[in-house]
């Protein structure tokens, strides 16, 4: 679509979902349109369903979870244009297996004031009880060590101040609360959680909360490089894999450890995007201002990569 050629604002991430979901018409009830929750500041956290309403397995996929990461959201909005794509022209093989539940922006706030105030905001914009205390001017609790599983057992801060504070206990945030809630409720099955953030080129899975492994880390390992393979054939872009704190650092409080840990998803992910985070690659300065340019490409084989990954997820269970 014409509209992915920059990172767009959260209006216009609204306009686009509400467009893609009035794409073809008589093929209406393969998307839907919905709000899991709203934030601090009253922004709605936008779901798309993407899928014939008889298909009987859910994958969620989930973007913008980090503010400044902002591959991450364009990369969620190119899958969701893609995958419509494809209702429209007839090619809904995935689509009679899977509904496809896509998050695009998880922290709103955080990404609004990364577009207007300032580019490297990372937390979302919890005033972390500024009210009761206005000398603590610091705002904004990392959404990725909220998660309520193990929480704050590792790499993460009781310091409202810190990139990596973990709020005032756990699953205190409304965006942590609205994810859990959408994924507990309802009988809903879910084979599959993935999380976009940037950047590094990780395909990784828990734990991240400790060096050790879950006990099917063979079958996580397994998909995760038949993921990062198909998506490495698009452009030849390299994808490193293995538990998250073996691979990054040890943290708690993530989302997929908790989506793992007390939302029972047996394959869960989080794919951090380009560039690498590798100094001899020659995108790796980009860190986590990745030039528009890098929209398509990064799409192109994120989804790939992502369709290869649930490909195998069809002849093994
Ligand atoms: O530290 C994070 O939250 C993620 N990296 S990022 O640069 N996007 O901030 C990695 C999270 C990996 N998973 C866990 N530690 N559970
Ligand atoms: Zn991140």
């Amino acid at each position: 679509s014409s509209h992915l050629t920059g990172y767009l604002r959260y209006q216009e991430i609204v306009e686009f979902l509400k467009e893609q979901h009035r794409r073809s018409p008589p093929l209406r009830n393969f998307t839907s349109l919905f709000s899991i929750g709203s934030t601090h500041e009253n922004r709605s956290i936008w779901t798309i369903r993407i899928g014939k309403p008889s298909a009987r397995r859910n994958i969620l996929i989930d973007c913008g979870i980090h503010a400044r990461e902002f591959i991450s959201p364009s990369t969620c909005l190119y899958m969701i244009d893609k995958l419509i794509g494809e209702v429209n022209n007839g090619r809904v093989s995935l689509l009679s297996v899977f509904n496809i539940y896509i998050i695009p922006l998880l922290n709103p706030d955080g990404y609004e004031y990364a577009q207007t105030e300032r580019r490297m905001w990372r937390k979302n914009r919890a005033l972390n009880g500024y009210y009761h205390n206005p000398d603590s001017k610091c705002i904004g609790v990392d959404l990725n060590r909220n998660f309520g599983y193990h929480w704050m057992e590792n790499g993460a801060s009781t310091n409202p101040c810190s990139e990596t504070y973990a709020g005032p206990h756990q699953d205190s945030e409304p965006e942590t609360r609205s994810l859990q809630r959408f994924i507990k409720q309802s009988s809903r099955h879910w084979d599959a959680y993935l999380t976009f953030h940037s950047y590094g080129q990780y395909w990784i899975y828990p734990w991240g909360f400790a060096l050790h492994m879950p006990d099917d880390y063979i079958e996580l390992n397994n998909k995760a490089t038949i993921g990062s393979e198909a998506l490495k054939r698009v452009n030849g872009t390299l994808y490193k894999i293995g538990s998250a704190a073996n691979l990054l650092y040890e943290s708690a409080g993530g989302s997929d450890d908790w989506a793992k840990g007390v939302g029972q998803i047996k394959y869960v992910y989080t794919v951090e995007l380009r560039p690498s985070d590798d100094m001899n690659d020659e995108h790796a300065h980009f860190a986590f201002m990745l030039p528009e340019t890098f929209i398509e490409p990064v799409g192109q084989e994120t989804y790939v990569g992502v369709k290869g990954f649930l490909r195998s997820l069809i002849t093994s269970r």
